[in-house]
């Protein structure tokens, strides 16, 4: 490791490009899973193109019912999202020029276009085996998952001790039901033997409770997340501050897990669409902001949808240290807003934030998302230490490599207390 001082732009600028692409990364929030998940961990030709975010991109150039595309088989839909979006048109949005970049990391002749290819060389290959070569293609180091105990499929997973195998991945307790959908987490809680009533009694709460440390304990989950509409208010006479304030803010303060919340979706504007069907919505960001400092002991993982309100919330990290912000969300995760985003939070916060995570749902997604965001992250930082250079301010690699690790890996784990 170099403690030489970089002497020219052109090395800083080689270096940082090198040390952004390399650096190894925990991806903080996604949607994959590790092998022993079976079925749940999606990977290959045929998911990557049935992708949620190129569906609804395929839909724009065709008549076709929907109810049509659900019948086809999952190889059916993706041949046809392949010919919509990569033959008669040119893959040139992030979803679709992804798909071409995790092509060509994989080696596979991109010239070709030929999908069969792709699918024939990919069958030869175990999902263990595309996890570790993805994993080290995309430097991944550690993933944290999105896990629900109400998940039929997930669930025994968890039961039978075999969640915890993999020690690559980590869990995230996903609590949207309880916060979003009241009745229906009533009956999942009530399936699981736990004593709850729609109505909000004591034995309700303390039930709740009751699950979340259970759960929390036997997935060895890093924090609890959720994600809100953009009309999430806080504090409010309503169901969700009373689960925040006497049933989740307890729990992790108890286990000392960060609450992680993601806001701004407004779910199945298009309800045809599925998955594909949810749209971004403004928020309040004055809901953290009263979470914050009434509760100055909890950590708070924050990220929001809507690009009109990420200046606002970049500042208000300015505010709280219990506060931190991570990644470009969803529609955010455009290369146009990723460096508009990953510019002011540096020029607010400097490195004191978790510029991207990835959302991934297909394992292969990692290379593309990963590769993307790393070459951005760090030409804006690049800019950064030039201009230090200019005033006579010299970093050393040793430096460069520091504050890529703190934004890509360490500052997530400091957050959470497990450094
Ligand atoms: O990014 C996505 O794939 C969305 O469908 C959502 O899963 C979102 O990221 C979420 O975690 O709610
Ligand atoms: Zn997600």
């Amino acid at each position: 490791m170099s403690t030489q001082t970089i002497a020219s732009l052109a090395d800083i600028k080689a270096t940082v490009d090198r040390l952004a692409m390399s650096t190894p990364v925990t991806d903080m929030h996604t949607h994959l899973y590790a092998p022993e998940f079976g079925e749940l961990l999606l990977w290959g030709i045929d998911e990557l193109l049935t992708y949620h975010y190129l569906i609804s991109e395929s839909f724009r150039w065709s008549e076709e019912e929907y109810s049509q595309f659900w019948s086809m088989t999952k190889r059916e839909q993706a041949d046809w999202i392949w010919k919509l979006l990569f033959i008669d048109h040119s893959p040139v949005s992030e979803a679709a020029s992804g798909f071409i970049t995790i092509l060509k990391r994989l080696g596979f002749d991109v010239s070709s276009r030929n999908l069969d290819d792709y699918r024939q060389a990919l069958a030869k290959r175990t999902v263990e085996q595309q996890v570790d070569t993805v994993m080290q293609l995309a430097g991944i180091e550690k993933i944290v998952m999105t896990n629900d105990p109400f998940d039929p499929v997930e669930r025994p997973v968890w039961l039978s001790g075999k969640g915890k195998t993999d020690a690559r991945f980590y869990a995230a307790l996903r609590v949207d039901a309880l916060l979003n959908d009241w009745d229906h987490a009533v009956k999942e809680l009530q399936n699981l033997g736990y004593d709850v009533q729609a109505e909000w009694s004591e034995r309700t709460k303390a039930e709740t409770r009751r699950f979340l440390s259970e759960w929390i304990t036997r997935m060895d989950a890093l924090y609890l997340a959720v994600s809100m509409p953009g009309d999430f208010e806080y504090p409010a006479d309503d169901h969700r501050s009373k689960m925040i304030d006497e049933v989740m803010i307890p729990v992790c303060q108890a286990k000392s897990i960060p609450f992680a919340l993601m806001i701004g979706v407004r779910r199945r504007v298009n309800p045809s669409l599925r998955l594909a069907g949810d749209m971004s919505m403004l928020s309040d960001v004055s809901a953290v902001e009263a979470l914050c400092r009434r509760y100055p002991e909890q950590k708070f993982l924050i990220t929001m949808l809507a690009r009109e309100n990420q200046h606002e919330l970049t500042v208000l990290a300015r505010k709280f240290r219990n506060l931190m912000i991570f990644g470009c969300w969803w529609f955010l995760h455009i290369e146009s807003m990723v460096e508009e985003m990953t510019r002011f939070r540096i020029e607010l916060l400097g490195t004191s934030m978790i510029p991207q995570h990835s959302d991934c749902r297909v394992f292969e997604q990692l290379i593309y998302k990963w590769e993307h965001s790393r070459k951005i992250i760090g030409n804006v930082l690049a800019a950064k230490y030039e201009k230090l250079h200019h005033s006579g301010w010299t970093v050393t690699e040793e430096e460069i490599k520091r504050d890529l690790d703190d934004m890509l890996n360490r500052n997530f784990w400091r957050f959470l207390g497990k450094e």
